[in-house]
């Protein structure tokens, strides 16, 4: 009957959305585990050996050859922690001086400018090749990295912004930021013990609509649901990350995603293109 064949439609509905939403949220796990032991490698080789054994160089051929276990990410990149007293030393050292991230034409570019005095910065001093634009950065003067590298030092877990338009980007995308600290600190540490042993920041950006794109071209029948993927974390302005909402509005499955991030909500929206 007309009803069975609706009921099927709609349990077909669930399932290809479930199992989109599972694949998603399994390779963003996948990758964001590689990220978090490339936390752990900046650690032991930069920080954890003198001289270093890690430089831009070492850093992003590392990085290229080991891109395949970080799926979905543009590129990764590790800034470090650098105190106002501690500015002028670092400059000197680097040989170039710590740049603002400017806004131009309503979007985010790496400037020129020396970034103005603050208490702090966090300048980008390694970077995958495909992120190269943001070295000399300091990731504070920007709004989404500055409150994702204050809450990934205050947390020692990996934690994600919500969406934004990326540097050098004209696509939507998040950034995943772990920290570095300079000792090995027990599970339970306060925010104060680690915020004094913070000495720098790994992060990965994640280019959305071209990632979960290739994501499900992999996946047959891409004409036959439209998918479109949400940051519901604020309830009063759902921010869409990926997709087109188009399709059959009668009939939705909502599946709800997991990135890992317990201060984020993710959701993927699944429709058919064509009505019955
Ligand atoms: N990486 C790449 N493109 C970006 C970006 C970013 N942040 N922010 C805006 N466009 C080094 O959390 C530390 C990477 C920030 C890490």
């Amino acid at each position: 009957t007309n009803e069975q064949l609706l009921f099927q439609r709609k349990e077909t509905l669930t399932n290809m959305c479930e199992e989109r939403a599972r694949v998603l949220q399994d390779q963003f796990n996948v990758s964001m585990n590689h990220v978090h032991a490339l936390s752990i490698l900046v650690s032991t080789f930069h920080h954890g050996k003198t001289p270093s054994a890690i430089d831009q160089k070492t850093f992003s051929e590392y990085t290229e050859r080991t891109n395949f276990e970080r799926p979905l990410t543009s590129g990764v990149a590790y800034a470090l922690k650098v105190t106002h007293s501690e500015r002028e030393r670092f400059e000197k050292e680097h040989g170039w001086s710590i740049k603002k991230m400017e806004i131009k034409d309503q979007t985010l570019v790496a400037g020129f400018d020396p970034a103005p005095v603050q208490d702090e910065y966090a300048p980008v001093i390694f970077a995958q090749e495909t992120v190269s634009h943001i070295v000399s950065v300091d990731m504070m003067s920007g709004k989404e990295d500055r409150e994702n590298i204050l809450r990934a030092r205050a947390l020692g877990k990996g934690v994600l912004t919500s969406p934004f338009q990326l540097l050098k980007s004209n696509h939507l995308g998040v950034i995943l930021t772990f920290a570095v600290y300079n000792t090995n600190l027990p599970h339970d540490a306060t925010e104060e013990e680690r915020l004094n042993a913070t000495i720098g920041y790994l992060g990965a950006s994640y280019d959305m609509p071209s990632l979960v794109e290739k994501l499900l071209q992999q996946l047959a029948s891409k004409q036959t649901i439209s998918v479109n993927v949400y940051d519901t974390t604020n309830a009063s302005s759902v921010i869409k990350m990926y997709g087109s909402e188009v399709g059959d509005m009668s009939e939705e499955h909502i599946s709800s995603l997991d990135f890992g991030d317990p201060f984020r909500k993710h959701e993927m929206h699944c429709r058919f293109t064509q009505k019955p």
